[in-house]
């Protein structure tokens, strides 16, 4: 079942999410949920808070090729526990602050550790986009938008353009 995405500016989407103490059914449901709207949307990845609920659960898949096989990742409780000194810039958006891109500067490896659908420990190091929307995932369930990033003239000018259209739609 598709989820409703939470649009910016959202309180929800500044909170700090709670660890997953046990991953129950009803969670993995969740992250089969926001794996179908990751997909419809269409993005490379979704975080719990975006769908409303604030805990440490975030999925993504970064394949982009036509024809390529898809890698759905579900992700409870992942942290980066390495990040490389290089960076990498990439023009990022997501899909709470729809229509609005900005580059943003990461570090361009990251190895992520996580604890999959079944409650197995998982580490991986991802480069690329992968990388960048990793570490995009893992801020939001610090309440870290990548507009956050961003000189404040341009965040405001960004949540301004995002609350005129929060305003647009709720009048449709
Ligand atoms: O779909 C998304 N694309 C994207 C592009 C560049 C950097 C990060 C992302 S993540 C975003 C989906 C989203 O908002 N995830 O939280
Ligand atoms: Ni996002």
């Amino acid at each position: 079942m598709k989820r409703n995405i939470l649009l910016h500016p959202d309180p929800r989407l500044k909170k700090v999410a709670s660890p997953v103490a046990d991953i129950t059914d009803d969670l993995r449901q969740l992250a089969d949920d926001m794996l179908a709207t990751m997909y419809e949307a269409p993005g490379i990845g979704l975080a719990a808070p975006q769908v409303g609920v604030l805990q440490r659960l975030v999925v993504m898949d970064c394949i982009k090729e036509k024809g390529e096989a898809p890698r759905p990742l579900v992700m409870f409780n992942p942290e980066v526990v390495a990040a490389s000194d290089e960076t990498s810039v990439y023009e990022e958006g997501c899909l709470s602050i729809p229509e609005q891109f900005a580059d943003v500067t990461r570090p361009s490896e990251v190895e992520v550790r996580w604890m999959t659908r079944d409650g197995t420990e998982q580490s991986e190091v991802f480069t690329g986009l992968w990388a960048t929307c990793a570490q995009h995932e893992i801020d939001h369930l610090e309440g870290k938008l990548f507009i956050d990033y961003l000189k404040p003239l341009r965040r405001q000018m960004i949540t301004r353009k995002m609350v005129k259209l929060k305003r647009e739609l709720a009048r449709a």
